[in-house]
């Protein structure tokens, strides 16, 4: 296996999961317009927790990178520009809740973001390396830019009242963070070890599944 672009090569081995969280139902029910909107105000509700438990995770994988990283690429600086969007997303979260009428204070985790914030918190172990969890960060903000992004193509029905919401994940300029993201994976898986590129092929897997769980979650309504 070349080494060189080690996530391509996953994605491509792994395509039926990759489309499974980035089409989703859900998703393709925002693009054509059909989206149920209680699935809507479920899946803004559950996020709000979600990324609240994410802003730690992405605390200890800034920490692992001062501790492993040489830096050549940047590292910190993509890293702390993730901190910077996720304290916007906070206050945009509480913001779009009160629009729609979600009181986030009374948001109790489904059992799916459960398991998936107790995975984050798996990852943020000393035990766990760099490699592996810049891995699982690069997933988890792929998937959001991947499915949203395709909500807001050309000849898309997306409601207008979700624009923002897909503008905020499908936006040029996270697209672009989600590519220096993909290039320090790359660069770092490109000079790891066998048992460490295992390990965050594993990781991969395991966020693909998780955000399938979540958008499932999302649609059962609730
Ligand atoms: C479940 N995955 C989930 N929520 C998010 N906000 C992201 C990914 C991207 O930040």
């Amino acid at each position: 296996v070349q080494k060189i672009n080690m996530i391509d090569t996953w994605l491509k081995k792994h395509r039926l999961i990759y489309f499974g969280a980035t089409r989703h139902p859900f998703i393709l029910s925002i693009r054509d317009g059909t989206v149920n909107l209680s699935s809507f105000k479920t899946w803004l509700g559950q996020d709000y927790i979600f990324v609240r438990a994410f802003v730690s995770f992405v605390a200890s994988v800034l920490i692992k990178a001062s501790k492993e990283s040489d830096d050549s690429g940047g590292d910190m600086e993509v890293l702390l520009g993730g901190m910077a969007a996720l304290n916007d997303e906070i206050q945009w979260f509480k913001i779009e809740a009160s629009k729609w009428g979600v009181q986030l204070s009374d948001i109790v985790p489904q059992k799916a973001n459960k398991d998936y914030c107790r995975f984050l918190e798996s990852l943020m172990s000393s035990e766990v390396k760099y490699t592996m969890a810049i891995t699982a960060f690069w997933a988890i903000e792929a998937v959001y830019q991947q499915s949203f992004a395709h909500c807001l193509e050309d000849g898309t029905n997306t409601p207008s009242d979700l624009q923002a919401t897909c503008q905020r994940w499908g936006n040029d300029g996270f697209g672009q963070y989600c590519h220096s993201l993909k290039q320090i994976v790359n660069r770092r898986l490109a000079k790891a070890s066998d048992d460490e590129i295992k390990k965050a092929e594993v990781a991969l897997l395991d966020v693909l599944e998780h955000e399938v769980e979540f958008w499932n979650m999302s649609c059962g309504g609730a």
